[in-house]
């Protein structure tokens, strides 16, 4: 028998439960066989090597508008070219409204940005910054029907901000549609106040920026919102926890069995507060700008030991990029003026699995199965796309990334396939990266080099397996 299209041979499967010695049959784009010995028209050879589920990267931002006039980096061609080279399958983008205008209109704006550019499959969380009447009443609960099964929502910045009402609006919409909120918990007065008073005490470098958005601001914020999903009995996710302070407001929340999810990123394993001062307290400070900004080593302890006992359910990237030099970029006049008007967002969709990897399983601080639950199959379940993608099993979409665990090299700016013009993490030495990764069957990517056509599509969400699980 013979009617496989590929097989993937000798390597040794991971997924989120166990690892074994196995080829991967696939037919149509679709994992059909797993076992010994199998043959297709194609082989794929695949000893030395991890087969893992493609990785899914729950949390990008591309080709989003700002409210300054800067300019994202990555447009979805770019960007979904970096996730693939990083050994990504699929990412979640957000579709951002503007205030006063139409979610509907909004989403398709965006879908039309990404149609016929995506080099990896993509879905769309919505961010929603206006919630009006015809928002909660009708945009959203039909955009959620239509497979729009999450949504941001912001307790920071001006021209996104909701406030306590509007929040619990939001959440009940989301309990009675089953949809997941996805929740920015900073708080705005706390930061407002304190980057008023750095700017009057002339403290308006880069760094400041992490003395503003303090972790009490995100403490306080991250139990504020607990608080109204705990009202509301809705679950929700809190985004790129930074530190050790918020992490345990999420296990407070655990304790009493709320339904609260949580997500980290590199930035906060690897950087801290300190790269913000960038060479001598200098402008360089900018490049690690991003919100909530990285905090201290015992924040970074904190952090892995919750990446290993499963406070963090997932770990994205939170790309968002900026280049620092040049047209509309971190380094603009007024940036240069306060703190506050740089541009927050690092570049990470293509670093995110590398460092992981290579911080987390190369030394001994995650298994590989808590790698691919962290990276793959939990972003999966969480967003409503599991079991077609985030797994290896049969039926499942032939999304695979064959890894190299030996593999030693450093990041470098040089080698990535970003639009930004540099990266946080150049020259961070990196023991394990991905060599090729395989979007439905199609290999789109092999060792940095991304193949030209864009051969990603749209995926439409089921509800979070959240909702399943008898809640
Ligand atoms: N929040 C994000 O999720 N990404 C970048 C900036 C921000 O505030
Ligand atoms: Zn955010
Ligand atoms: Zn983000």
């Amino acid at each position: 028998m013979n009617d496989l299209d590929l097989v993937i041979g000798g390597g040794n499967v991971v997924t989120a439960a166990d690892s074994y010695a196995a080829d991967i049959g696939i037919k149509d784009g679709r994992i059909v066989q797993i076992g010994q010995g199998l043959t297709g028209v194609e082989r794929i050879d695949a000893s030395g090597l991890l087969v893992l589920p493609g990785g899914i990267d729950a949390h990008v931002h591309l080709d989003q508008p700002t409210s300054d006039g800067t300019v994202m980096a990555d447009d979805f061609a770019s960007g979904t070219r970096s996730a693939a080279a990083g050994g990504n399958t699929t990412v979640l983008p957000f579709a951002l409204q503007i205030k006063g205008q139409s979610l509907r209109a909004c989403v398709e704006d965006y879908r039309r940005k990404a149609a016929g550019n995506c080099h990896t499959d993509v879905a769309f969380h919505l961010i929603v910054s206006d919630p009006t009447p015809q928002v909660l009443g009708q945009e959203l609960p039909a955009l959620v029907r239509d497979g729009y099964t999450s949504f941001k929502v912001f307790m920071t910045y001006d021209d996104l901000v909701l406030n306590d009402a509007q929040l619990l609006d939001v959440f009940e919409v989301a309990r009675r549609e089953r949809a997941l909120v996805m929740v920015h918990a900073e708080g705005h007065d706390a930061i407002k106040h304190l980057t008023r008073r750095l700017e009057a005490e002339g403290q308006t470098a880069p760094y400041y920026h992490a003395e503003a958005h303090a972790q009490i601001a995100e403490r306080e914020a991250t139990h504020r919102a607990i608080s109204h999903a705990q009202l509301i009995d809705v679950p929700i996710v809190i985004v790129h926890v930074s530190g050790r302070e918020p992490m345990e407001q999420i296990q407070w929340a655990r304790a009493r069995g709320l339904k609260v999810f949580a997500e980290t990123c590199p930035q906060y394993i690897v950087l801290t507060a300190e790269d913000l001062r960038g060479l001598n307290m200098d402008f360089d400070g900018a490049k690690y700008v991003c919100s909530p900004p990285p905090r201290d080593v015992d924040s970074q302890v904190a952090i892995w030991q919750g990446l290993r006992d499963g406070t963090f359910d997932i770990f994205s990237s939170d790309h968002c990029p900026f280049r620092f030099e040049g047209e509309a970029s971190k380094d603009n006049p007024r940036a240069r003026t306060s703190f506050r008007w740089v541009p927050n967002g690092i570049p990470g969709v293509e670093t995110r699995l590398p460092i992981l990897f290579s911080e987390g399983v190369s030394k001994g601080r995650i298994s590989l199965q808590r790698f691919v639950a962290l990276t793959s199959t939990n972003p999966a379940r969480l967003y409503g796309l599991y079991p077609q993608k985030g797994s290896i099993a049969i039926g499942a979409d032939a999304d695979l990334t064959l890894w190299d665990p030996t593999l030693t090299r450093p990041i470098r700016q040089a080698d990535l396939n970003h639009a930004c013009d540099y990266t946080p993490y150049e020259e961070m030495q990196i023991t394990g990266w991905p060599v090729r990764t395989i979007l439905r069957g199609r290999t789109i990517a092999v060792e940095g080099y991304v193949r030209p056509d864009a051969g990603g599509r749209e995926l439409s969400r089921a509800a979070s397996e959240i909702y399943s699980r008898g809640t």
